[in-house]
């Protein structure tokens, strides 16, 4: 059996965290770029890429034509003609280079649709895409323009319409529940829902988790909690429901947990089901990647020279393959998973990520992809680095998160991020150990922030609040 965290974890506490880079500037983007616009529209769900429409909810497509564009951050126009069938048309609208306040409506019917969508930027959890009306269906809206590139609108939700931002003078309260202990918050945004999937901390001098739990807010302020899923979707784990992702492709929704398979140590899981919400099953009734997997892929003959298999992240990128990331102890692997979600393609190969430590989380905004992780050891902090492909190389640019404060004579804390958009606003979710709820290391509790971007691609460093304020 692989070691457990606890062990690893005080031992490189210990070491120390490798220099960091300054926080650099990222690279600097060309403006005005050719925009595409119009995306695939599947049954209303905004995904896809690039100027083609190939028409919704199942009717026969109209080809739909990008229109040209006006790059930049204002947003470019994308005027769209749905030929045959009753496929629509939609209206993309290119990215802001923070995300505007959403595209207004495409549509089309009949053979014929023309839309125009300005300002509102794409975002990658299914933001800004212009809904469609009329018979053919929605289509989110997608476009690349200028310095923004706004990215397709994974999860998009159907149909996704502008959503409101929330109050003004409104005001959340972090940590979001205190009524229980919530750890490893990863978002995931649909229509005007932001979700946060997150593990049940249960113990006090060590991991005790479960379940999980999703959270969901509509306006950032008030949240409900529910029971997700239990570990015993999976008939081979027997612990740790630690640090997961949903992610949704086509009308599924895929969850990776680590878990610890029995007999072994930690592997990644695959739920699936048909809402963020679950109820969710065993995609594949057996682990994903585990030390097994792991042992073929590298040629290794003892579990122990493998990477720590815990806390994977998935992100679906505009042409649609996934990417998975893992990884602990200062270990990330890559790889890419098959259009079933369910299956690795390729080799896992692991790729250096400066003071790289656990929880990475890859996302991408104006066309760079961003990894967020925890770095160093624990006490971590949540750095950030960026490339050009989903697969590295890695350069650092900064930190967004200090070391959060731990209890004193307890283990140091952990920390766990990820970031996503809604209604324009970007926010980064994370866990206090800390809290006023008799928190801890292993009583940790979810909590929100907003963040900003730069308009040259670096992220603003975050001071944790009390709660959100609008
Ligand atoms: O919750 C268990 C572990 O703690 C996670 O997998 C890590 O990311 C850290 O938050």
């Amino acid at each position: 059996m692989k070691v457990q965290y606890r062990l690893v974890a005080l031992a490189l506490a210990a070491a120390s965290l490798p220099a960091c880079s300054s926080d650099d500037a990222a690279d600097g983007n060309s403006a005005g770029a050719a925009a595409l616009a119009g995306s695939a529209g599947r049954g209303g769900s905004g995904t896809g890429a690039g100027g083609r429409s190939t028409g919704g909810s199942g009717n026969a497509a109209g080809s739909s034509q990008a229109g040209a564009a006006n790059g930049g951050a204002t947003g470019g126009r994308a005027g769209t003609d749905g030929n045959g069938g009753a496929g629509a048309a939609s209206g993309g609208s290119s990215g802001a280079t923070t995300g505007g306040a959403g595209a207004s409506a495409g549509s089309g019917a009949g053979g014929i649709g023309n839309a125009g969508a300005t300002g509102g930027g794409a975002g990658r959890m299914g933001g800004a895409g212009a809904t469609g009306s009329g018979a053919g269906g929605a289509t989110g809206g997608m476009a690349g323009g200028g310095v923004a590139g706004a990215s397709a609108g994974q999860g998009g939700g159907a149909g996704a319409a502008t959503c409101a931002p929330p109050a003004v003078g409104s005001k959340g309260m972090n940590p979001l529940f205190t009524d229980q202990y919530s750890a490893d918050p990863a978002p995931f945004v649909e229509g005007c829902t932001f979700y946060i999937h997150c593990g049940h901390d249960e113990g006090s001098t060590d991991f005790v988790m479960r379940e999980w739990f999703v959270l969901k807010s509509s306006d950032m302020v008030n949240w409900t909690r529910a029971l997700a899923m239990k570990l015993n979707v999976f008939s081979w784990v027997d612990a740790n429901s630690w640090a997961g992702q949903l992610v949704k492709k086509g009308s599924k929704y895929y969850w990776y947990v680590p878990v610890n398979q029995r007999g072994s140590g930690m592997a990644i899981g695959v739920a699936v089901g048909d809402s963020p919400e679950g109820p969710f099953t065993d995609a594949i009734g057996h682990p994903l990647v585990d030390d097994a997997s792991e042992m073929e892929n590298w040629n290794f003959d003892d579990p122990g020279q493998t990477p720590f298999t815990i806390d994977p992240t998935v992100f679906i990128d505009d042409d649609g393959q996934a990417y998975l990331h893992y990884g602990g102890f200062g270990r990330m692997v890559q790889a890419k998973l098959g259009d079933d979600m369910i299956s690795i393609v390729g080799k896992l190969a692991e790729q250096g990520l400066q003071g790289f430590f656990e929880a990475p989380f890859l996302t991408k905004h104006a066309g760079t992809y961003y990894e967020i992780y925890a770095a160093g050891t624990n006490p971590a902090t949540i750095d950030y680095a960026t490339s050009s492909s989903p697969l590295g190389p890695w350069s650092r640019k900064g930190r967004i998160l200090d070391a959060l404060p731990g209890v004193q004579g307890q283990d140091a804390p952990t920390n766990h991020a990820g970031i996503a958009e809604l209604a324009g606003q970007w926010y980064l979710v994370y866990h206090l150990s800390n809290g006023p709820n008799g928190g801890g290391t292993y009583k940790r509790e979810v909590a929100v922030e907003k963040l900003t971007w730069n308009s040259d691609g670096t992220i603003q460093k975050i001071t944790p609040s009390g709660g959100l304020t609008f």
